[in-house]
């Protein structure tokens, strides 16, 4: 009887543990990079490409890593005056359901602000991202000279 229920919770905690993959399973991060900057630098981007292999659509809403102060969501547009400038996302980056969200350099970046440690080439980054359904997402940045 003892031995009968010790199987019944494993059974019952390997269907928990099953069921939370799933659920995350629909996201997934590739080609997650930065460029290199050195100490004295406020700021550095993220570039990567999200997608969701879920049935239904998702959002990029905010992101959190220990190397950076605050993080941002952030898109890249041109200016009246014809240069470059960038700002937040309003509302998050959408990851349509079957889709992707592409953040690219002069697109969508993540903008990690108040870099707390220099970003050399090789080094890994962790980044949390939270998603509005998908729940929280870990990948590591790599920090390179060229995209992947
Ligand atoms: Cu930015």
């Amino acid at each position: 009887m003892r031995r009968k229920r010790f199987v019944f919770l494993l059974l019952l905690l390997a269907l928990l543990l099953t069921a939370c993959g799933g659920k995350k399973g629909g996201l997934r991060v590739e080609g997650a990079w930065g460029r290199p900057s050195p100490k004295m630098a406020m700021a550095g981007a993220f570039y990567m490409t999200i997608y969701n292999d879920g049935a239904q659509d998702d959002r990029l809403i905010s992101a959190a890593s220990p190397a950076c102060g605050t993080v941002e969501l952030h898109e890249s547009y041109m200016t009246p005056e014809g240069a470059m400038g960038m700002r937040p996302v309003a509302g998050g980056i959408p990851v349509p359901a079957k889709g992707k969200a592409e953040l690219k350099v002069g697109g969508l970046h993540i903008m990690c602000i108040d870099v707390k440690e220099g970003f050399e080439v090789g080094k890994k980054v962790p980044l949390t991202l939270h998603f509005e359904k998908g729940g929280d997402l870990s990948v590591e940045v790599e920090i390179r000279q060229e995209a992947p």
